[in-house]
């Protein structure tokens, strides 16, 4: 393996890892790679870093875990220095730390900002990858890292006339990087996740109507959002090590909190309504950490999805409103549930209307307005809240190419296969970083980046040292994984829910769940266990081997 850059030059650079994406894997793969000595260049179609906290840019865009542990663990120092303003730090704020990170450890030097990567084939005979830009240039490397992002593909939805809409059209997965401004506009918004539910109350501020167009009813906590004191802050900061332990090792999910040892059912009604009001009160995600089988017994979790719905009874005052707002057509959780602030107050407000979409579906959007049922809904501009392509979508856009011209897309026609989430058979020295197959989107995203880049850093070295050329996922191991993986969501409540996790959002995607459910803990001792045991489960070859596949 080459050390430092090679080749300069157009069309003839070379390096040893090229990575994909400049979010928050991306600077920190950059990081981990320099400080072994690879030469890497991270190519980026964004004009800065900062990945999903780049485009999404939309109002009352906020990360839902908390700042405190949604941010890296790497550098002591940099955890120390940090100070966050807010219990959940806004997207201006994030940004700006992630740029504070790029500066700090000098990332900027081997990043190629407004690049998309378009291709990657493998050759067979070199055992190196040819990448190429959107700038036609095409540069070798020997790995290639994809670090681009769960929810970077925004879906625009295929409503018939969209193309006709006269005024703005925004997607906020896309934001426009110059304010916008709603004043005095009659505004609809199409879709309820966490995007439309965070963007509602603050474009219901600024605009003169919004219209908000319901398909699917969500569960939303609220965020109790607020300042952080130097005390708040403090508390962390001293106590970081265990912290973090804690959120790598134990949490399933990647967040430092107390963990249920009782099911929903183990308490009487009234203690059970008392557990679910003190979470209620504290806010945030956690809400339904408040037992340990809400994610797996229905009844169970019938009980925190009444107490939700029940809040939302008490906060709407219009009862016909309330009943729609209710979510009726999944366990709660099943889908990633929202962390708001006045989600459900805002439709209190006299300028604010709420429109099922769900029995009626949206007809047509016209030059100035959303028809349901026959029903013109003028407005003057459109916000799509209607998600992403997720954890597939970005991959997708890349012409990937393995063994024998195998595409990605073939292989993953039936739904998405790796092992681990790290990599797919057929496919040598390429790694996914938080990929389908590994809990990714179900955790503290931060946690499970850290963990990647180091799995694959470590694995990086360990091929060098050893004089290894490629490293691939065998078939084998990748179709035990790719069960386990099944089995242990079918497990759970969490297929019943038509949601992203399934690709049940985008028309045609097939319908599997993607992240691994087994948790943080578990997944990472498995994959210690796999490099421990000199990566069982991948095929590991010199340069001067016959360059069989995989079995
Ligand atoms: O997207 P979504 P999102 N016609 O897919 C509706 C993370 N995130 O951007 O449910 C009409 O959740 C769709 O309806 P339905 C977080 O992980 C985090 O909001 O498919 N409606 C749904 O209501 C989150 O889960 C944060 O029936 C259509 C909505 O659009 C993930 O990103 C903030 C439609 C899409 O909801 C995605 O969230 C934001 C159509 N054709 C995002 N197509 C925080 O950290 C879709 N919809 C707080």
């Amino acid at each position: 393996m080459s050390q430092g850059h090679t080749s300069p030059g157009r069309g003839a650079e070379s390096y040893d890892v090229v990575v994909v994406g400049a979010g928050f894997a991306g600077m920190y793969m950059l990081h981990r790679l320099r400080g072994l000595g690879f030469s890497a260049r991270v190519y980026e179609q964004g004009s800065g870093v900062g990945g999903t906290w780049y485009w999404n840019r939309y109002p009352g865009a906020r990360c839902d875990v908390e700042s405190m542990q949604y941010s890296y663990s790497f550098s002591d120092e940099l955890q120390q220095e940090w100070d966050w303003s807010e219990r959940y730090a806004p997207q201006a704020e994030i940004l700006r730390y992630a740029n504070h990170v790029a500066d700090r450890f000098d990332l900027r030097r081997d990043i190629q900002f407004d690049t998309r990567i378009e291709s990657a084939v493998f050759d067979e005979v070199t055992g190196r990858w040819a990448v190429t830009t959107s700038r036609g240039d095409t540069v070798q490397a020997q790995f290639v890292v994809l670090a681009t992002g769960c929810l970077s593909n925004a879906r625009k939805p295929d409503i018939k006339g969209l193309e006709t809409f006269k005024g703005p059209v925004y997607h906020t997965g896309n934001w426009p990087h110059e304010p916008v401004d709603f004043t005095g506009l009659r505004v609809g918004l199409i879709g309820t996740g966490s995007s439309g539910i965070q963007s509602a109350p603050i474009i219901a501020e600024q605009a003169s109507h919004l219209t908000v167009f319901q398909r699917t009813a969500n569960f939303s906590v609220p965020a109790r959002n607020g300042a952080l004191s130097d005390e708040e802050r403090g508390a962390f900061r001293n106590n970081y090590p265990e912290i973090r332990r804690f959120a790598r090792e134990v949490a399933r999910n990647g967040i430092y909190t107390e963990q249920p040892d009782r099911g929903a059912l183990d308490d009487d009604e009234e203690t059970r309504r008392a557990k679910y009001a003190a979470r209620w009160e504290r806010g945030g995600l956690t809400f339904m950490y408040a037992y340990n089988n809400l994610g797996l017994d229905r009844t169970a979790n019938d009980t925190a999805a009444d107490f939700v719905r029940g809040k939302i009874a008490e906060i709407v005052n219009d009862p016909g409103k309330a009943k729609l707002l209710q979510p009726n057509s999944h366990p709660i959780g099943t889908k990633r549930i929202c962390v708001d602030t006045d989600y459900f107050a805002t439709f209190n407000r006299p300028n604010v209307a709420l429109v099922d979409i769900k029995t009626h579906p949206i007809e047509e959007i016209t030059a100035s307005a959303v028809r349901v049922a026959g029903t013109d809904h003028e407005v003057d501009a459109l916000v799509l809240a209607t998600g992403f392509d997720a954890m597939t979508g970005s991959v997708a856009r890349i012409d990937i190419r393995g063994r024998g011209g195998q595409t990605l897309n073939q292989k993953w026609a039936e739904g998405p296969k790796t092992y681990l989430g790290l990599m797919s058979a057929g496919f040598p020295n390429l790694f996914i970083i938080t990929g389908p197959g590994s809990p990714s989107v179900l955790s503290n995203m931060i946690v499970s980046i850290e963990q990647h880049v180091d799995w694959i850093a470590d694995a990086l070295g360990s091929l060098r040292r050893q004089g290894l050329a490629t490293m691939e996922a065998d078939r084998d191991a990748e179709e035990k994984w790719v069960a386990h993986v099944n089995e242990v969501a079918a497990g759970t409540l969490y297929p019943q829910a038509n949601s992203w996790y399934m690709g049940a959002n985008v028309p045609g995607k097939p319908r599997i769940f993607m992240p691994y459910i087994g948790g943080v803990g578990v997944y990472r001792r498995i994959c210690d266990e796999v490099a421990a045991k000199g990566y069982e489960g991948f095929v590991l070859q010199r340069a001067d081997q016959p360059r069989a596949a995989a079995s």
